[in-house]
């Protein structure tokens, strides 16, 4: 087997955040009188806090100033910050810890890639940052997916040349960035939507050595 590191993201993939953006979110867009549903909701997976406001803007046709928007995107961070700080182990997502410690077993690195400038306090309320060999996350990285400045940060973090590195990702936009850092993705979710993933699992339950070996063949041939 060629892979040496497997690279997670987060939200989506690790635990389920999506649903707490989503209420602080909402929050904000009924504040502002926006009509923002579960499905626009999508659109916000995997993409940064800034962007993730200005999609909510442009449905409501708003154009608030910067310092403005500086302000909504801090009142939508504190509520949700009230959401995650709650959270408890129950929330990390089936098969998650099974397979990051069968990887580690096997020798393979472990790394976390996320655009969530929050990664540290959900990794400290589910008790896994001792799980990651390295995180990459919206504190040390600067370029919003699908930019796949995130995951080559991670890749270094973890001393793994691109090629040989494995990212598990949720969003469209994260499955891009994967696939622009030259590395193989595993879409977790629908292969209706991660259309680009080399492979897709409906989630982490479904992974193991075997069918990472598996993959692999299939996405390196
Ligand atoms: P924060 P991931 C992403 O996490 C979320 O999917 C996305 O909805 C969110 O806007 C982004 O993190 C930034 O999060 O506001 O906490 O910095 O999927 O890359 O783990
Ligand atoms: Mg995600």
């Amino acid at each position: 087997m060629h892979t040496q590191a497997c690279i997670f993201d987060l939200d989506g993939v690790i635990v389920d955040t999506a649903k707490y953006h989503y209420l602080a979110w909402k929050r904000l867009a009924d504040q502002l009188k926006i009509d923002f549903t579960e499905k626009d909701n999508e659109r916000l997976k995997g993409v940064s806090r800034i962007a993730s406001l200005n999609i909510i803007l442009e449905i409501g046709n708003m154009h608030p100033d910067d310092r403005t928007k500086e302000k909504y995107a801090a009142l939508k961070n504190e509520w949700y910050v009230d959401y995650i700080k709650r959270m408890t182990p129950d929330e990390i997502l089936p098969g998650s810890i099974e397979f990051i410690n069968e990887l580690r077993e096997a020798g393979i690195k472990v790394g976390l890639g996320s655009a969530s400038r929050n990664t540290p306090l959900i990794l400290k309320r589910v008790g896994m940052r001792n799980l990651f060999d390295a995180v990459a996350d919206g504190n040390v990285v600067h370029k919003a997916k699908p930019d796949p400045e995130v995951f080559l940060t991670a890749a270094k973090m973890l001393n793994t040349d691109p090629r040989f590195c494995v990212v598990f990702e949720d969003a469209v936009a994260g499955v891009e960035a994967a696939l622009n850092a030259g590395m193989i993705c595993v879409g977790i979710g629908s292969g209706k939507i991660l259309t680009k993933a080399h492979f897709v699992v409906p989630g982490l339950a479904m992974m193991n050595i075997e069918k990472l070996k598996e993959i692999e063949r299939k996405a390196r041939i």
